[in-house]
């Protein structure tokens, strides 16, 4: 498949932008290759700038669950673009996705609109340390929640990807608070909380870890954490950036039946354009400025076309049946993908919930970072590459999520796996 256009495009882009890209993993270099250029999207498809059409699973790491340029958000935010881009002064936009959101998540009682998923997991974690006066933060091997200082500590995605769990330039004296855990190991939990629970501010998790590849919680684990923050007084903070509006209307605490006392919120709530959101109970939350004394703000915060692209969003997906369409169609893709690598004896595990999923290259079964480290990164490479020819594009790391929307039809579906059927193999 003819790239030239978006070679010569990175080529430029390096000169001026570090490593071309304008976030680390979108560089491609874990799979030794160059990124694409993009020229449009539309429903499940992507067109690069060499005029190539590739049915696209990364959905811009999450957020476009209802595909690209879904038309009733597009003229959304068409209308609202024409009444002004930002106002820094309230709109009743705001009230009205805060309604539908705490409706919605019913343990957030108040939320505060931030504009991507780092703002909200770190002003979440200033607000868990200011309510509780506490300063240790608990948090799992592999999870990655932003690139805030505090957390960039065993960090998946990216971070994990390009072998930098633990970033250059954050002072150990910043980490100094924040634990790393074993994901899905209560027993590790125990041990420390036990120990040192009084001193905890927050547990913060992916209720299902997206960002080392798809790891989904064990019966109870999500359910002991609960029971140890309850116990010693620390915060339980959902990391929903990814599963928010994914795996359920109510997120991931929906699913497993666990609330959480602060959630974190980004991807699909802004439709495609960037937002946050954190929130939970109101006693918490009544401890952010100018309510409190715990301070966060934000110019761009709750800007009139992110939140008009979440809510048309939100509201599409409120309509009966969606999520069970999802799960339907994504069920077929990664049971047959599965199915397909065992016909070629490709060794493999595929974990998947709802409309997340991935195939690590591992004979383990995944249940954290140890297991999902296991996987052989050169045969995923390979694998990116060889779908990519064939018209599918993957998120281009063994530790992200492919991504199924309700773009995303039979066709595509059929399509796909006929790639990985010729795919499988080659591995
Ligand atoms: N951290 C994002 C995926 N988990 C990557 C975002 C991007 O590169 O756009």
């Amino acid at each position: 498949m003819a790239q030239a256009s978006s070679e010569k495009l990175y080529r430029q882009a390096e000169e001026i932008i570090p490593g071309g890209v304008n976030s680390p993993v979108r560089s491609c270099r874990a799979v030794g290759t160059h990124p694409l250029f993009i020229a449009k999207g539309q429903g499940s498809k992507i067109f690069d700038v060499d005029g190539n059409s590739y049915i696209d699973y990364v959905g811009s790491w999450g957020p476009l669950i209802l595909g690209h340029a879904h038309p009733e958000v597009v003229e959304a935010i068409k209308k609202a673009a024409e009444l002004g881009t930002s106002f820094g002064i309230p709109t009743t936009l705001e009230i009205e996705l805060a309604q539908m959101i705490t409706k919605l998540v019913p343990s957030m009682e108040m939320v505060r609109m931030v504009n991507s998923g780092t703002e909200a997991t770190m002003s979440a974690i200033r607000v868990a340390r200011g309510y509780t006066g506490r300063s240790k933060i608990i948090k799992f091997d592999g999870c990655y929640h932003g690139h805030a200082d505090t957390l960039l500590v065993k960090a998946g995605s990216g971070a994990a990807t390009l072998g930098i769990p633990g970033s250059a330039g954050v002072p150990a004296d910043f980490v100094q608070h924040t634990l790393s855990l074993r994901f899905n190991d209560l027993d590790e939990i125990a041990a420390v909380m036990q120990k040192q629970g009084q001193e905890v501010a927050a547990i913060i998790l992916e209720p299902v870890a997206g960002n080392m590849g798809v790891v989904p919680p064990k019966p109870g684990f999500l359910e002991g954490l609960r029971k140890w923050c309850d116990e010693t007084g620390a915060l339980l903070i959902f990391d929903e950036v990814m599963t928010g509006f994914r795996l359920a209307l109510g997120g991931a605490q929906e699913l497993y039946g666990v609330q959480p006392d602060l959630t974190c919120l980004g991807k699909v709530i802004g439709g495609g354009l960037p937002v946050g959101a954190y929130g939970g109970r109101r006693e918490i939350m009544s401890q952010v400025a100018p309510l409190g004394e715990v301070y966060q703000a934000g110019t761009l915060s709750g800007n009139p076309l992110a939140v008009t692209a979440g809510l048309t969003t939100l509201k599409i997906l409120s309509k009966p049946g969606v999520y069970d369409e999802l799960e339907e169609r994504s069920n077929h893709l990664f049971n047959e993908m599965s199915r397909l690598a065992e016909k070629h004896k490709v060794v493999s595990t595929t974990n998947r919930v709802g409309s997340m999923g991935c195939l690590f290259f591992t004979e383990r079964t995944v249940v954290d970072f140890d297991s999902a480290q296991t996987a052989d990164t050169q045969k995923f490479a390979h694998m990116f590459c060889a779908m990519l020819e064939r018209g599918v594009y993957l998120a281009p790391s063994q530790f992200e999520a492919a991504f199924v929307s309700l773009a995303h039809d039979q066709e595509d579906i059929d399509k796909t796996l006929a790639a990985a059927d010729e795919v499988f193999k080659e591995i």
